[in-house]
């Protein structure tokens, strides 16, 4: 049987961003608790942790960028709010995003996750941020942990700064 890995969920020892958007921050402001709380419970220590606001979206993969291009972090979470009802380029930053994001994390090496919700309606954003879908910032957290462990256990991972 070949070996499996799959990255595991302990945190302590892991450096881990998370760049909010403050766009819509009702929404950001649930996603971060979501990923504060997975920090927690899987005992990443507060001071191997940081939290940069941006002013939106389209402004996550820069720092995304520049957080993981530094070797500082193991991991970078992005959390954003793009809701379709309150914008006419919902479609645009969705992308800018979502791509940025993607291209970052291959310039760099290092996992950056995509916690930017995009949804129809205000109350669908409500659900997934806290709400009867769950949290999708600790979701998102958690995920970043695996990708980091995994990375880790492949010998593949930065060294660091
Ligand atoms: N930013 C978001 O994160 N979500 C949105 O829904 C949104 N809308 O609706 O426009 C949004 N706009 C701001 C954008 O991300 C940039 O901050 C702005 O364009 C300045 O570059």
């Amino acid at each position: 049987m070949p070996k499996e890995h799959e990255g595991g969920l302990q945190g302590m020892g892991l450096r881990i961003a998370i760049v909010a958007a403050r766009f819509n921050e009702h929404i950001t402001g649930r996603l971060l608790q979501g990923a504060r709380t997975a920090l927690n419970e899987h005992k990443v220590r507060e001071e191997d942790t940081l939290v940069a606001w941006v002013p939106g979206s389209f402004e996550l993969p820069l720092v995304a960028h520049a957080l993981a291009g530094s070797g500082r972090y193991d991991a970078v979470v992005c959390l954003g709010a793009v809701i379709r009802g309150e914008t006419a380029h919902f479609e645009h930053i969705s992308r800018v995003a979502s791509d940025g994001i993607a291209q970052a994390s291959r310039d760099t090496g290092v996992p950056i996750l995509l916690g930017v919700l995009t949804t129809h309606t205000l109350a669908q954003a409500l659900e997934r941020s806290g709400g009867q879908v769950g949290n999708a910032g600790y979701n998102v957290t958690v995920s970043a942990i695996q990708m980091a462990n995994l990375l880790k256990e492949l010998k593949l991972g930065r060294s660091p700064a």
